[in-house]
């Protein structure tokens, strides 16, 4: 693939070093094509040249603006020898082949440094010479690109060696070279006009994501990028939103922690469960987690660790909500709730969850593992005299579970395996067992024998007191403060059950 040239388009603003190259190019029999300044500068080394308004018949015009700017000129350039096509085009409009092209651009770099006036710097914006650059790049399978007065020395090495031949992987990196300059050029325009504005410099996406119809709020824009069929069949609804989809994340690893269980059904709002309850049939759990907050049930999103059946699926439809999830739906569930249009129905799939957990921190991410510690019976060390019943043990796993799914801080009240209350995200434990607290009475819900989770130690007894007082009878804990023996004193002395956990499960 080595290529003689015959012709020559050289357009340079600067003439330094261009003598001796005309010089070798003349005695090679290379036809040399050239704009204004540059012909005149050949032309007085006594060597031949052709004014590129020859090959145009047009005059340079808008007081040089455009000059090269012409199909004859480019399509010298830009033809593909190897192409019938662009052969013959050539000689029916009678285009010159262009087998070299020398540029060097307007200087536009260093007259924004000269403090030049904006009109000035305007007019050093090259246009045809950036044009003449790409265009050869582009063609570097025909064509030779000197787009910078550095690499003349080398492109003359090249003529002396070959004798005006150039190989492929020459023209290939002189392709690069003249791309280098292009795009340092136009960063250098960019940067010019940004100076009152501030636009960040464009990067490309390197994924390519699912658009969402947008992010969080209307006017933010969003994308997912993942495999969403991959742990879903869709089976009905609209098109899931930013929010639709975080809910269905902290649906379904809330729900992993019931996997293999008794029927467990849990409605979810803003990520956190506000509704779940485990009983001997899937549609009492539906009941019993609905009761929990029947207000905050509006608009959630529900999940079940086993098939959803007709009577299930019959009380589900009173309710406005935006997702259902189950591992399967019977055919006349499917039906029912397949009778509001917009309801998204999803079959989760048995694949695994990932087991990390990234998320945007600064102008980097934030990796993590996921928090793979389950609470369980054998891992408890009780902390008062007096131990917790059966009941009370198994509850207290259960809320422990609802709390690891739930924003910190957290506290979770539960009784008979329903969740009675929670109070969520809040910035204090007080606040949030308070939260709880007054929830769970105004849903007429008798907190004597229930029990309460937190998802972080007892700083203070606090907490403990105002527990002791609503009729709480076990509290479950990490703990690990050093004020341990405040809370559990006041356990002690007051008929509470205390266990410890030793794994904290904040949730941010
Ligand atoms: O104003 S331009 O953008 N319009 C053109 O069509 C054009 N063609 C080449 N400037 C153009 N050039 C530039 O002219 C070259 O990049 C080079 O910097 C300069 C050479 O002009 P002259 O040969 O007249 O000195």
């Amino acid at each position: 693939n080595l290529k003689q040239a015959k012709s020559a388009l050289i357009s340079v603003f600067s003439k330094e070093g261009l003598a001796p190259i005309a010089k070798k190019l003349n005695d090679l029999g290379i036809t040399i094509y050239s704009t204004g300044g540059t012909e005149k500068f050949i032309k007085d080394l006594g060597i031949e040249v052709v004014p590129v308004e020859d090959v145009t018949s047009y005059p340079s015009i808008l007081g040089g603006r455009v000059k090269t700017l012409h199909p004859k000129v480019f399509g010298g350039i830009l033809n593909r020898q190897d192409n019938e096509g662009d052969v013959s085009e050539l000689e029916k409009f009678e285009i010159p082949q262009i087998d070299i092209v020398i540029v060097d651009l307007y200087p536009f770099e260093k007259t924004v440094a000269s403090g030049a006036s904006e009109q000035d710097i305007i007019e050093k914006i090259d246009i045809g010479g950036i044009s003449l650059i790409r265009a050869a790049a582009k063609n570097f399978k025909d064509v030779i690109c000197v787009s910078s007065v550095n690499d003349y020395e080398e492109f003359e090495g090249l003529l002396t060696e070959k004798n005006g031949e150039t190989s492929l992987a020459d023209r290939k990196k002189f392709a690069a070279k003249a791309f280098n300059i292009s795009s340092h050029y136009d960063t250098a325009i960019f940067n010019y006009f940004n100076t009152e504005t501030e636009i960040p410099a464009y990067k490309e996406s390197i994924l390519t994501g699912k658009a969402l119809r947008y992010g969080e709020n209307p006017h933010q824009k969003g994308t997912f990028f993942g495999e969403f069929e991959e742990i879903f069949d869709k089976l009905h609804g609209k098109e899931l939103s930013y929010n639709n989809l975080l809910d269905v994340d902290a649906a379904v690893n809330l729900m992993a922690e019931f996997k293999g269980d008794a029927p467990t059904f849990a409605i979810l709002k803003h990520n956190n469960a506000c509704g779940l309850a485990q009983r001997d049939s899937i549609h009492q759990a539906y009941i019993d987690a609905l009761a929990g907050d029947p207000v905050s049930a509006f608009g959630g999103i529900l999940i079940s660790n086993v098939e959803i059946d007709k009577a299930t699926a019959d009380e589900i439809h009173k309710l406005f909500c935006e997702v259902v999830i189950a591992p399967s739906f019977s055919s006349e569930a499917e039906e029912i709730l397949k009778g509001k249009k917009n309801r998204i129905l999803l079959v989760q799939k048995e694949t695994k969850l990932p087991e990390f957990q990234v998320r945007t921190c600064l102008n980097g991410v934030l990796v993590q593992e996921k928090d793979n510690i389950t609470d369980a019976i054998e891992d408890l060390t009780f902390a008062t005299e007096n131990k917790p019943s059966d009941e009370e043990l198994s509850d207290m796993i259960f809320a422990s579970k609802i709390c690891k799914h739930t924003k910190s801080n957290t506290i979770v009240l539960a009784k008979n395996k329903q969740l009675l209350a929670s109070g969520t995200g809040q910035t204090s434990r007080v606040d949030a067992l308070r939260h709880s607290i007054e929830k769970a009475n105004s849903f007429k819900f008798d907190l004597t024998g229930a029990v309460m989770a937190s998802d972080a130690f007892f700083p203070f007894p606090d907490c403990v007191e105002i527990a002791g007082n609503a009729g709480i009878s076990a509290v479950i804990q990490p703990g690990g403060s050093i004020k341990d023996k405040d809370s559990i004193d006041y356990c002690s002395q007051n008929n509470i059950a205390m266990v410890l956990t030793g794994t904290r499960h904040f949730k941010h």
